[in-house]
């Protein structure tokens, strides 16, 4: 089924501006000529699409609020959210690698990068000719990063960087990766890996049943001569990483809402085209109760990704806001992507549909950036003011 218009049950585009629209519009045609044709095989074949951060880039899709002197658009948030919804409509794969860029290798170089990385970097990593990935997660160390052993030693004119990190998204395409590691007083800091580094090697994850259309693989450091200048000069201590996961939540809980819209719209149509019992599917109760509530958590998903838009605007949504909104948000995406798969009866397990390939990418969704139960925590900690995580 083409992408339609997306459901506006409480008439929210009236609170977009022009430019929104638009701007949703021309990654909505993007998404449609580009990613559709080719998502399904992608996955099946659990392979990247080529040329796709090059293509991300010529639509604007890479640090869209990163500032233009530097290669950037400088929209605002909402155009990022919106820009989000749109790829991950296509597939969480697409929105996973606009994700990283955007939020977790160029939001750390613009915010505390020197004024020299920010030149060398940014601009390649707008258009795409660069790739980035984001080395947080450890084999050790997932949900505590606070526990990492990545480690890198003053040598003088260099940093001796040794270590791994998991599960990294793009890391076999990567020209760079934005690595955080300990230092000799073990304090947390950023470096920028150059894929030419010696002892620096990215081996692919293989096998996996979600998120097949993206490259998964480790960063291993093994004695990696860094620059000195490949520093971030400007962030010492977890807040650095956890800063570009805000970020990059943000976009995943607007980004999830176009999963969930892919799957309600194709189920709407499916069941009212669909006869059984001698009338459309979408005439039974039981399917409208499903259809329904699809639409209602929608809605409830699109307005709180909208005011938590504009908090991100004024510089006042706060990273345990950003967490209930991707956690509600991911979690609302798969039960919809589960449940509307059924509506489908038999055909709903087929490639030609687009729910097992959502159902199945919104289980990483839900684990990376932080785990649903992560989250659960945050706002329990938030709300309470005792840290149940230790
Ligand atoms: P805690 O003691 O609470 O905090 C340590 C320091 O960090 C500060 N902080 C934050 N700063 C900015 N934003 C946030 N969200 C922050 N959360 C905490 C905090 O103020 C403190 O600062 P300071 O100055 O006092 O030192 O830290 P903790 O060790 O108890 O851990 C907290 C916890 C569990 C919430 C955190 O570590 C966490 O979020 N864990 C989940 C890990 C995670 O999300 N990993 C994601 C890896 S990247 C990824 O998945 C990319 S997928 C990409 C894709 O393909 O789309
Ligand atoms: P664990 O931390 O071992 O958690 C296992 C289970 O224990 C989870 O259910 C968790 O909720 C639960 N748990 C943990 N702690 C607690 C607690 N205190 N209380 C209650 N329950 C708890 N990372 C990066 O750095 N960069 C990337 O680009 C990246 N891309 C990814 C791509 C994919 C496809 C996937 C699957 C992951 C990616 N990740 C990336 C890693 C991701 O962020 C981690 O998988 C995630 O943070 C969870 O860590 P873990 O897998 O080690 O699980």
């Amino acid at each position: 089924y083409p992408l339609t218009t997306l459901p506006d049950y409480y008439l929210m585009d009236e609170l977009l501006t022009e430019e929104h629209k638009l701007i949703r519009q021309s990654v909505r045609d993007w998404v449609e000529s580009f990613v559709m044709p080719k998502i399904d095989e992608a996955a099946q074949n659990h392979t990247d699409i080529p040329n796709l951060m090059k293509e991300l880039g010529k639509i604007g899709a890479l640090g869209p609020y990163i500032p233009e002197e530097y290669g950037g658009s400088g929209l605002d948030q909402i155009s990022y959210g919106l820009i989000m919804q749109e790829l991950e409509r296509g597939d969480s794969a697409i929105r996973s690698a606009a994700s990283v860029q955007s939020s977790l290798v160029m939001f750390p170089i613009n915010e505390f990068g020197s004024e020299e990385q920010k030149k060398k970097f940014l601009p390649h990593l707008a258009s795409g000719e660069m790739i980035g990935a984001f080395g947080l997660t450890e084999p050790n160390h997932g949900s505590d990063p606070s526990s990492m052993e990545t480690h890198f030693e003053d040598k003088g004119d260099h940093y001796l960087l040794n270590g791994a990190k998991m599960w990294i998204t793009n890391a076999p395409l990567c020209d760079i990766a934005v690595v955080w590691g300990k230092n000799e007083e073990g304090k947390i800091q950023g470096l920028i890996v150059e894929r030419a580094f010696e002892g620096f090697t990215t081996p692919e994850t293989h096998h996996k049943w979600s998120l097949r259309a993206s490259k998964t693989g480790e960063l291993v450091f093994n004695n990696v001569k860094v620059p000195k200048e490949n520093l971030l000069p400007n962030v010492t201590g977890l807040k650095g990483p956890l800063s570009c996961l805000n970020s990059a939540r943000y976009g995943i809980s607007w980004g999830v809402i176009g999963a969930a819209v892919d799957c309600y719209c194709t189920a709407l149509q499916y069941a009212k085209e669909r006869t059984q019992f001698g009338k459309p599917i979408a005439g039974f109760q039981l399917q409208q109760k499903k259809l329904a509530e699809f639409l209602t958590e929608i809605t409830k998903a699109q307005l709180l990704c909208l005011q938590l838009g504009r908090l991100k605007n004024d510089h006042k949504a706060t990273p345990a806001q950003i967490s209930m909104a991707k956690r509600n948000n991911v979690k609302m995406a798969i039960d919809i992507a589960r449940e509307s798969r059924q509506i489908l009866g038999g055909m709903g397990i087929m490639g030609e549909f687009p729910m097992m390939r959502h159902a199945a990418n919104l289980e990483s969704v839900i684990t990376y950036e932080g785990t649903h139960d992560v989250h659960l925590l945050i706002t329990g900690m938030d709300i309470t003011g005792i840290n149940a995580f230790g």
